[in-house]
């Protein structure tokens, strides 16, 4: 076998040494929150508003478009994870499938998607904790952060200017995101002190950020005007490119929206460290993407109902805004502060996974063996999961909201397709293993997911977001071949 197409073993992916095993402490109901926990954030509370600018009322149909493709790739992750109960993710899973070169890049795209997505989260985050402070200065007479305190060093000029080299970064305006970097941080630091204590804060936390969507919904609803509805698709069905680097359109903002719905493959990320994989990491990701699916579209054309989309679109903070216009600044506050105290648990499980992925790796030997040190009294990978939020903090600090999010996307639709290939892969290569959970109309599921990823891969997201995914698969690209391919375990014939 060519080193670039060498594949894991299904049973040794699941045995490890004693020093480098995580410790088996959650069950299903974790794993829901982890996966809600990890669905419903800044997609829904933040780039909902950048959503409407770039569709209208036509987002619905955006989101829908979304629930329907990530729903297939929910089944394919469901397979893999209860066929390949380990840590790793879409990489663990392209690794038994589709081979080391196709799991380094899958592996590397995943940063994308945990350590960018993270990253961007953090910044939505921001926009809630300025909103917050504002309040607050004015009722209680608080100080207020500088301006330039609360924006990223790139946030003043739209990165597409910046790379075409029109427009420049005005260092007095704009230097540092400082909130989106407090909040990296205190999640870093909980997340150090150990998965049960992480995940059991974060199931309190889920419920207080459910409870403010449901709020929302009850204040919102009895506003519903079906006239804010039409025109449906001002900006027409496909994906438009404008001249601020934008796709406009329905497809345009299914590109943005994407982000609002993953998550769940968190949850296969903790497979290794589940009490009844098979059983819990089932009910864990089909069961919190369809929960989340329901709320995401109830939200939204609530919002829509409510208040004509101009008066919110491209704002920050746009169910806030929709509560203040309908009256309701209590309401308004409730929210702000449930998003403050609640939507740190999306960050918390990307930077959960991040450190994972990063572990796995460097157990197979594609990273360096430091990476997979875990420590001996909390068992968990303690200098790894610091470093990466050292690294996410300074990302969040410096870089705008909707860019990131879409090379978020970038990653995780990469991510989405190698997992869907991988189940038609071992369904082929493998089919009398055993699958707890199969992926149901498996012929139609994981190529509508493999076709549909692609799609919207190609025609949703921008083209600065395509050159900016290329540039980083080309750097993932050049590490594996001067390192990985020769280091892997694998490699060296020690597994396999
Ligand atoms: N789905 C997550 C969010 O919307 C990443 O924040």
């Amino acid at each position: 076998m060519a080193f670039w197409n060498r594949t894991k073993s299904i049973d040794l992916a699941t045995t490890h040494a004693e020093h480098q095993q995580l410790k088996k402490t959650l069950s299903w109901p974790h794993l829901i929150a982890l996966g809600v926990g990890a669905i419903v954030g800044t997609g829904i509370y933040t780039l909902t508003g950048i959503a409407a600018a770039l569709a209208g009322p036509g987002m619905i149909f955006s989101f829908l478009i979304c629930g329907v493709l990530v729903l297939t790739a929910a089944l394919c992750y469901a397979e893999m994870a209860t066929m390949v109960p380990a840590s790793g993710s879409a990489f663990t899973y392209s690794y038994t499938a589709l081979g080391e070169m196709v799991a380094w890049v899958i592996g590397w795209a995943l940063v994308l998607e945990y350590a960018v997505g993270a990253a961007a989260v953090a910044v939505g985050w921001s926009g809630h904790a300025n909103e917050f402070l504002h309040w607050s200065a004015i009722r209680f007479h608080t100080p207020l952060l500088p301006d330039n305190l609360t924006k990223g060093l790139l946030a003043s000029a739209p990165i597409l200017d910046l790379v075409q080299g029109k427009a420049h970064v005005d260092m007095a305006k704009a230097f540092l995101d400082i909130p989106a970097m407090f909040i990296v941080m205190v999640v870093t630091s909980l997340l150090a002190l150990g998965t049960r204590e992480s995940a059991t804060v974060n199931i309190v936390l889920v419920l207080i950020k459910l409870a403010a969507l449901v709020m929302f919904v009850a204040i919102a609803a009895p506003y519903f005007d079906a006239n804010y509805l039409h025109p449906i698709a001002p900006q027409g069905w496909g994906a438009t490119p404008h001249a601020d680097g934008r796709n406009y359109g329905i497809l345009g903002a299914a590109g943005l929206v994407f982000f609002a719905f993953y998550g769940f493959d968190a949850v296969s990320t903790a497979a290794e460290e589940t009490k009844n994989p098979k059983r819990d990491m089932t009910i864990g990701i089909v069961g919190s993407m369809l929960i989340c699916t329901v709320i995401y579209i109830g939200v939204a054309l609530t919002a829509l109902g409510a208040m004509y989309y101009t008066g919110w679109a491209d704002n920050r903070i746009p169910l806030v805004t929709i509560l203040k216009y309908l009256k309701s600044p209590e309401a308004a506050t409730w929210l702000t502060v449930a998003v403050l105290v609640a939507v740190p648990t999306v960050i918390l499980v990307l930077l959960y996974g991040q450190s994972r992925i990063f572990f796995v790796m460097s157990r197979d030997g594609l990273l360096p063996e430091g990476f997979s040190r875990v420590n001996p009294k909390t068992k968990t990978p303690i200098a790894l999961t610091l470093g990466t939020g050292a690294v996410v903090a300074l990302f969040a600090g410096i870089v705008p909201l909707a860019d990131i999010g879409e090379l978020a996307n970038a990653g995780t639709l990469a991510a989405f397709i190698a997992v869907a290939l991988s189940v038609i892969v071992l369904r082929i290569k493998q089919p009398g293993r055993e699958r707890t959970f199969k992926t149901p109309l498996v012929w139609v599921t994981a190529p509508v997911c493999v076709l549909g990823c692609a799609y919207l891969f190609v025609v949703g997201l921008p083209h600065l977001t395509h050159m900016m995914f290329l540039i980083w698969g080309g750097v993932g690209l050049v590490i594996y071949l001067s390192y990985g391919a020769w280091k892997s375990k694998l490699a060296r014939g020690e597994q396999g």
